[in-house]
């Protein structure tokens, strides 16, 4: 196998050491670029092909962006190689569950415009998903042809976090897309996020992915039809891989405690300063976090903010692991029903 052409679409050290020492040419390494339901396809050195899904998910569920062994002869995932990031989020809708984005991400480009679309609310919530996986965070503000001062909300977004990337760009611009080379390199993987019509697919074009459906410009981003519905990776120029994904209405955390501690780091370290170790920083007396907002060192909208979003993961968290324990038991119990038939059928 040519490892070397494998580094053009993501290969890394960390997946080479998980390979069997001897194989003799029955199995293949490939890629998933993409997920059509009963039809994975994959990427391999020599391009791209299509498995079942009953072959390519029989060692276990896939994200796009996964690494499988395949045998060579009918491409059935012999080992699933061991994720160095794994994106995930709680499925839109009412049921809590946990859904797969992408996995093997090295850089999370964070997409939002300089238009109606700029939140720095919902810039906070993919930070922690991006941080929470593993992956660096870079925030792209796209459409800055459309708007007087993108220096200005360029500032806004580089506050959030001391040493957070943000780049301002036309996404339809070869040279302002320049900016992003840095992390579409040899070996890595980037992932496009964001609302829909943001200009996520705009942007894949013109780092030369080319041929992604572009939707038509709308009055607002965010709202109305998904022009990209499905997510799907491809090699660039550069020697990185790029992965594409629709636009996300609603980003639900899941558990990702860890990962908001790490972006809201100023409140934590304000918070070890509260008189009362359970304080839970809602204006009571003695209150460090309370007092920095008063004193006008903490935005109040960043607090609001950081509250929300770790009362929604926790809750996410115990609902998806109560259900994991109910899952568990109902198992049991059919085992235990089967068992019971079994043993009345071999007495009668
Ligand atoms: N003026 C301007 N228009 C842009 C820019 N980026 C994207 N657009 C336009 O915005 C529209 C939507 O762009 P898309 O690339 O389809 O957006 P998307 O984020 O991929 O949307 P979904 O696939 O629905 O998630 C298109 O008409 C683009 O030409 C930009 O930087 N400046
Ligand atoms: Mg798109």
């Amino acid at each position: 196998m040519d490892y070397q052409q494998l580094r053009a679409i993501g290969w890394k050290p960390f997946f080479q050491q998980q390979l069997p020492p001897d194989d003799d040419g029955a199995t293949v390494v490939a890629r998933v670029s993409a997920h059509f339901g009963s039809q994975v396809l994959m990427l391999g050195t020599s391009g791209e092909f299509r498995v079942p899904v009953q072959l390519a998910e029989s060692a276990g569920e896939l994200a796009v962006g996964d690494w499988l062994l395949l045998s060579s002869d009918d491409h059935r995932a012999v080992l699933r190689l061991e994720r160095h990031t794994l994106l995930h989020r709680k499925a839109a809708g009412a049921e809590v569950k946990s859904q797969l984005i992408a996995a093997n991400i090295d850089t999370i480009f964070i997409v939002c415009s300089c238009n109606e679309d700029f939140n720095l609310s919902r810039i906070e919530r993919y930070l922690a998903l991006a941080v929470e996986a593993g992956t660096t965070p870079v925030v792209v503000l796209t459409k800055s042809d459309l708007c007087d001062d993108p220096d200005a909300l360029r500032r806004q977004a580089e506050q959030l976090h001391a040493g957070l990337l943000v780049e301002t760009l036309d996404a339809r611009d070869p040279q302002h897309a320049e900016a992003l080379e840095p992390w579409c390199g040899p070996g890595q993987t980037v992932a496009l996020l964001g609302s829909s019509g943001v200009g996520k697919s705009t942007l894949a074009n013109t780092l030369g992915v080319g041929g992604l459906a572009i939707g038509e410009i709308r009055e607002t981003d965010g709202k109305g039809r998904h022009t990209t519905t499905a997510r799907s990776l491809h090699p660039l120029s550069t020697g990185g891989v790029l992965i594409d994904n629709p636009g996300i209405r609603e980003l639900q955390l899941p558990a990702c405690e860890d990962g908001l501690h790490d972006v809201f780091d100023d409140i934590v370290a304000l918070a070890a300063n509260c008189r009362f170790n359970d304080c839970n920083h809602n204006g009571d007396a003695g209150c460090a976090v309370t007092a920095a907002v008063e004193a006008g060192e903490l935005d109040q909208r960043r607090l609001a903010n950081y509250l929300k979003l770790l009362a929604e993961q926790a809750h996410n968290a115990r609902t998806l692991a109560e259900r994991r324990e109910a899952d568990r038991k109902l198992g049991r119990f059919y085992k235990s029903v089967i068992k019971g038939k079994r043993r009345l059928r071999d007495e009668t």
